[in-house]
């Protein structure tokens, strides 16, 4: 069993981002029986919950003629512009029905202001607005977090980095994370994580 200052940190395990989702990721709902076990191992388990309102700056439909998975420029800098998804209250913004999500002790929601997106579980993506989460773990004296979950290149990375240059001790499960994987963004990833000392654990 880990020690309560060691938290498993679950990212956007929803369902659009599994297979039949609008943003789905291959095999997303495969690491859904892996999580649940790996949740019986910590005491501190925290969700995150990809959390839009429907006219989210993020989705392609808010841009006049642009494709989803494009890129444009946002004044924090460039972003993605994805399919609508995760949108609040919505069947896709739920958790996957298998997920044990009694365990949690917090669901940290992001990505609900509508001019900014938010990758990360700690700082939306002008990498200055925080979530709450650290102000979280510091109270609990958390300081050491193991990261599973959607999207390894995206949401995963983005909390991982963020986790790292806060301090945090930060390993990715990645057998238990899926990538969205655009354009080599998979390997990108991984070796800024490597860069940043985050522990990559298979
Ligand atoms: C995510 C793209 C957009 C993720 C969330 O969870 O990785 N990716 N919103
Ligand atoms: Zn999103």
């Amino acid at each position: 069993m880990q020690p309560a200052t060691h938290a498993l940190l679950v990212i956007d395990m929803q369902n659009d981002f599994c297979p039949g989702g609008a943003l789905a990721v291959q095999e997303g709902d495969a690491i859904v029986p892996g999580v649940n076990a790996l949740m019986q191992d910590f005491t501190t388990v925290i969700l995150t919950q990809d959390w839009h309102p429907e006219d989210h700056s993020s989705f392609a439909s808010r841009h006049k003629d642009a494709e989803p998975f494009s890129l444009t420029e946002m004044p924090y800098g460039p972003q993605v512009l994805w399919p609508d998804h995760c949108v609040q209250g919505s069947k896709g913004a739920a958790f996957h029905k298998d997920l044990e999500t009694d365990r949690a002790h917090l669901v940290i929601r992001k990505g609900f202001r509508p001019q900014i997106d938010s990758y990360s579980a700690f700082f939306e993506n002008d990498h200055e607005t925080p979530t709450g989460l650290h102000g979280y773990c510091q109270e609990r004296g958390i300081d050491r977090l193991t990261l599973v979950g959607l999207a390894t290149d995206f949401c995963v990375q983005y909390s991982a980095l963020d986790a790292a240059r806060l301090g945090y001790a930060v390993t990715v499960q990645q057998d238990l994370c899926r990538a969205i994987d655009l354009d080599g963004s998979l390997e990108d990833a991984r070796a800024a994580m490597l860069s940043a000392n985050v522990v990559l654990e298979n």
